[in-house]
Order: structure tokens, then sequence, then C-alpha cells
């Protein structure tokens, strides 16, 4: 029979084969679904006479120019979209697009703070559709765990990449006509830029915070965050132009039944030259080819 040392070895192999095996089976852990993340707090009841924040995005001197993206890359794309142009900077009529603007902190009229509470979260999902090989919406916004929807509309394949700093990194592909993917982030992060590993023009930006208080500025640059506690509130603009993205910062008082009005202003005055822009994340290699106008 075995001596005493050898059934030693024996153990001590056995229990690391099944070590091994665990971890080599260890499925992925499931998406957002057991990280309760940032639902921390006591949970925010309505006292009935919240308000609103209301206000326009600007942007003052000469709107930088749109530029052709080269989609030659995918025959797919040219087909659908002939004429794709970057929207980094969504300008019409002196009126900035796709800001994300939202409460960052801020002291309700109890004095407790905004980030102590918890908030609902939606549950109907938001949609980020791929289609004719860029993402619509460019700029989305998200309760913490809430659902995001992923559609692929595009006769090609899509391979969608979250590159988060709070969250794990997440990375899917979707041929033409899959089903939609899900995907939720457990951590507030302003914000989570997306790209697309097929397409490498393919920007989208997703903010994830624990509270509902967040608007994308429209076409026309206006935007409204409803439901807010009476309190007084810093409240950000953030757009994705500028090296690292840019941000305008205001303070704002919300009364009882209050609409406040919040005007932000992004241009040349403020010092952006109107560059391609990237997050830390999106490297300068990433911005697109610029085809011939
Ligand atoms: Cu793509």
């Amino acid at each position: 029979m075995f001596s005493k040392r050898a059934r030693l070895w024996l153990g001590l192999i056995a229990v690391a084969s099944l070590l091994s095996l665990a971890s080599s089976c260890n499925p992925k852990p499931p998406e957002g679904g057991t990280d309760t993340g940032d639902k921390t707090g006591k949970a925010y009841a309505s006292k009935g006479d919240e308000g609103t924040i209301t206000g326009k995005v600007s942007f003052t001197g000469a709107a930088p120019e749109p530029k052709k993206i080269d989609t030659s890359a995918d025959a797919a794309c040219t087909s659908k979209s002939p004429n794709l142009l970057t929207e980094d900077w969504a300008v019409k009529d002196g009126k900035l697009a796709n800001t994300f603007v939202y409460i960052k902190d801020g002291t309700l009229a109890d004095n407790s703070k905004i980030g102590d509470y918890t908030f609902a979260t939606p549950s109907a999902a938001v949609v980020l559709d791929q289609n004719g090989c860029h993402y619509k919406p460019h700029v989305l916004g998200v309760v913490v765990n809430q659902n995001i929807s992923i559609t692929n509309s595009d006769p090609t394949t899509h391979n969608i990449h979250f590159m988060p700093a709070n969250n794990p990194d997440w990375n899917q592909s979707q041929v033409n006509g899959a089903a939609a993917l899900t995907h939720k982030l457990a951590h507030a992060e302003v914000l989570v830029p997306v790209k697309c590993n097929q397409h490498p023009w393919m920007k989208s930006y997703v903010g994830v915070l624990k509270h509902p208080f967040f608007a994308v500025s429209a076409e026309d640059g206006s935007f409204t965050i409803k439901g807010v506690p009476p309190g007084k509130y810093t409240v950000v603009a953030w757009h994705e132009g500028g090296a690292k993205g840019t941000e305008k910062t205001m303070e704002v008082t919300v009364p009882a039944k209050g609409a406040p009005t919040a005007d932000f202003s992004f241009g040349a005055a403020a010092g952006l030259s109107g560059q391609p822009s990237s997050l830390p994340m999106m490297p300068a290699l990433e911005v697109p080819m610029m085809g011939k106008h």
C-alpha cells in the first residue's frame, strides 16, 4: 500500500487538480446580477415637492465642421451610410447636442446629501442601437444597474466594447440579425466610453449614476431634469470635446416645486479648438480616418 507520505502527496495532487478544475470551469460573474454596486443608502421618499431643472447648452464661436468618416473598411457600412459624419461636435444654430448634464452632488433642504440616498432603478431598458455603423444615441444615461438593450440594425457584425474605469470591461460581438444584448453597470461612472472593435470610428458615451437626475442635451441644446428634491446642487455639463472631455459646473438651487434654469456654454471662448476628442481610453489611433469632402 501507499506510504503515509505518498498518501499525503496524492491528497495534495487531488486537491490541486480539483482547484484548477474549479477555476477553469468558473463561469463569468453574472452581469451586475449579484453586484449591488452603488445601491447603498436609504431609499429616497418623495414629498411631492420636487422641482425641475431646465436649460440650454450653447456653443459660442465658429462651430467645428463635422468630418466625413471613411467607412471603406466595411462595404455594408458604406452602402448604408455613404455620408457618415463625425459626431463629436453636434452644433446647430449655436446650440450643442450630446452634452451630458447631471447633478454631481448637493444638499437637500433637510441638510442630507443627495449621494446618501438610493433611487429606484427604472425597469425600462435604455436602447443603444447600432444603426448605419454609428451608435444611436451618441450619449446616454442610465441609473446604476439599469438595463441597456443593445441592438444591431445593420447588415454587418458589430463588436460593442464598454471601457469603464469603475466597472468591468465588457465586450461582445453581435452578428447581423442577432438578438439584443443586455448590459448593466453596477457602479456610478461619468462617463463610460463605448466603442466598436469592428469599426474604429464608432463611439458612444454612457453616464451611470446612483440617481436619475441627468439628461442629454437635444439638437436644440435643451435639457430637462425632472423630480429633483428641493436643495442646492452642483450641476455639471460634460461634453466629449477637449483632450479628456470638458466639464462646466454650476451651482443650482431648486426651491420646493421650483423650476430653475441652468444654461451652459461651450466653445472657442472657453478655450476649445474643436479638435477631435478622446478620453484617455480612446487613443488618437481610434480617431476616424478622415475622408475627402
Ligand atoms: Cu461596429
